[in-house]
């Protein structure tokens, strides 16, 4: 199965390692045929090119719109070796054998990328190369296709070792060019749908497989990767660890969602994703004193932070025993004091769209060094359309684009309207903005630029508000002092710590949990009560809720009453909106319509 090249047809847009290549054929004796600019720069280099207008008696055309179009280029890939009638035909009309094409297409896509007007983009879209591909792959029998400077190498090695090229590099080969075919005509219809204006047809999506996963959700789901739909780059780059299949849905989510935070806020974001919710996320406002205690910040480090650490350290501590093992995002570049907190963190993974050296050597030793760092590509287009496959089925729709600003927040439906500060619309956006990219139904609860309990996947807008509303109760009830004096032992660990806490808030102990609970404690604590509770969170005020969609009944605003809920963001639109806006008014809460659902699976 190994095939001498005697005549090779070298035609490339990317010059890169092309000389040496051919030097190479040329030493074995190859017949090296050539495209106009190509057969120029080899010719340059000393070596001996025979031209393809030459070849086929046929000039270069067409302001090289028609260069190797032609039978005797086609006709010398195509034909079937061994073949009797085809080399007769062959013979007839003096089509020569061509057994290798090395190609690379014109470079369409860095055209759209650069700014190129409608006409290059035109005229970069590559006709006579995808050609010779598709015909030299199609005969991979007999034929070996090319298509990048990074196989050069290979090539050379197997001629070297085999006198010629191997099937199964030929084959190899051709499953590249088609994937790389099939890539270039997916990105012309996309850059093409996309000048069609306004309305947009749902174009079909061609893979190329970028990256391979270890696993999907489950260690049997394999295999498992993710590719870019637009066959541009991935919106990231590695720079530590291996991330798996839920670590990316996580990240993608979490990215987009710091990213909308900072641009509709103007303040550094954060968010800590678990199982592709957000359990806690926030803008960077300074803490209270209070919240140094609970949050375990010791008035010095608290000097130290900076708006992205701070934002973090918030984001964290939304929901800590919810953000254990969490992926980060954060919306600026990651420096030495947000490093330091999340290296005392269990933690999966970050994303940012950068990393100071310091950060980011402290960041790669975390976790034995699988502790995954993510750098986001810069200008990222994820394009119009997104898809996803079910049960054999392709769903398509266009991105939920839409960015929630402070222009949403206008449609105050009842009389409560003066009580909605530049700080309440701040707490409105990221209540919302976190909610977009969490699992509905969901509600979230914000105060002071951090969610403080989010709700998230509930049939029931009422269970996510209840679910919701334990939260905040307990992230309340941290801050209460006999929380905040609970005495560990020493060598108690963190997260141990912060579900210990969790569970006195509770209270509902078992009599054999009750007993490994106390011995983590110097002093076994004084229970806290149900009275003691429910005077702390007398206090809880100012707190608002968004929701993804309507409140179909006003049971949901009676619940969020109990947890200190002064607004309410909600698109509006259910045939209750009237008995829901009148339960607002009877709890003095202001409530804001923005006439946008955010549904998000
Ligand atoms: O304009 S084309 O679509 N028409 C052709 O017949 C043709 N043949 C090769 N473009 C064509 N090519 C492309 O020209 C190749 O795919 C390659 O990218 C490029 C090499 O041109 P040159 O050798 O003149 O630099």
């Amino acid at each position: 199965d190994v095939v001498p090249t005697t005549r090779a047809l070298i035609s490339v847009s990317d010059k890169t390692g092309i000389v040496d290549f051919c030097k190479f054929l040329a030493s074995k004796n190859v017949h090296l045929l050539s495209t106009g600019g190509t057969a120029k720069k080899l010719r340059e280099a000393g070596l001996e090119v025979m031209d393809v207008s030459e070849y086929t008696q046929s000039p270069e055309c067409l302001d090289g719109r028609v260069k190797t179009l032609h039978p005797k280029i086609h006709g010398g890939l195509l034909g079937v070796r061994g073949n009797k009638d085809h080399e007769a035909q062959m013979e007839e009309n003096g089509i020569g054998k061509i057994d290798m094409t090395i190609l690379n297409l014109y470079p369409f896509e860095q055209t759209v990328k650069g700014g190129g007007d409608f006409n290059q983009c035109i005229e970069n879209i590559d006709i006579g190369g995808p050609s010779m591909l598709r015909s030299t792959a199609k005969n991979h029998a007999a034929t070996t296709i090319v298509t990048s400077p990074d196989q050069y190498e290979e090539v050379q090695k197997c001629i070297e070792e085999n006198g010629g090229t191997t099937l199964a590099l030929r084959k190899k080969f051709a499953a590249r060019a088609f994937s790389l075919s099939a890539a270039y005509d997916s990105a012309i219809a996309n850059w093409f749908t996309n000048q069609l204006g306004e309305e947009k047809p749902v174009t079909t999506r061609v893979y190329k497989p970028e990256f391979p996963l270890k696993y999907g959700c489950n260690p049997h789901q394999k295999p498992a990767g993710i590719s870019s739909v637009l066959n541009s780059k991935l919106p990231f780059d590695v720079l530590n660890g291996v991330p798996g299949y839920i670590n990316l849905l996580d990240a993608a989510n979490a990215w987009q969602l710091v990213k909308e935070l900072r641009e509709a806020t103007g303040l550094a974001a954060a968010t800590s994703f678990k199982h592709v919710s957000p359990a806690g996320a926030a803008v960077a406002v300074p803490l209270s004193d209070v919240e140094c205690v609970a949050y375990e910040v010791t008035p010095e480090a608290a000097k130290e932070l900076t708006p992205v650490a701070l934002a973090y350290l918030r984001a964290r501590n939304a929901d800590p025993m919810c953000s254990f093992g969490d992926f980060a995002a954060v919306s600026d570049v990651v420096d030495e004091a947000t490093a330091l907190i999340l290296k005392k963190e269990v933690s999966d993974g970050i994303i940012a769209p950068g990393y100071t050296p310091e950060a980011l050597t402290i960041l790669k030793s975390k976790k034995g060094g699988k502790f995954i760092v993510l750098e986001a590509t810069k200008d990222y287009d994820p394009g119009q359309i997104e898809y996803r496959d079910v049960y054999g089925m392709t769903f398509a729709q266009k991105r939920n684009d839409i960015i929630i600003t402070k222009d949403h927040m206008t449609e105050i439906a009842t009389s409560k309207k003066e009580a909605v500060t530049d700080s309440v619309v701040r707490d409105m956006i990221v209540a919302s903005i976190c909610i977009k990219y969490t699992q509905s139904n969901s509600v979230g609860f914000a105060k002071d630029g951090m969610m403080v309990g989010v709700g998230a996947g509930q049939q029931s807008r009422v269970d996510c508000v209840k679910l919701a509303g334990r939260k905040v109760k307990t992230w309340y009830l941290r801050q209460h002092e006999k929380v905040l004096g609970l005495k560990f032992k020493a060598g108690v660990k963190r997260q141990d710590r912060v579900n210990a806490r969790v569970r006195y808030i509770e209270g509902d102990f078992t009599p054999e949990e009750r007993i490994r609970w106390e011995a983590q404690f110097e002093e076994v604590p004084e229970p806290l009560t149900t009275s003691e509770k429910e005077e702390f969170m007398k206090q809880a005020d100012g707190i608002t809720i968004s929701s993804d969609a309507f409140f179909p009944f006003r049971d949901s605003i009676d619940h969020a009453s109990k947890y200190g809920v002064s607004y309410i963001v909600q698109p509006g639109g259910s045939v209750q909106d009237k008995q829901v806006t009148a339960a607002a008014e009877e709890y003095g809460m202001a409530m804001c319509m923005t006439g946008v659902r955010l549904f998000h699976h």
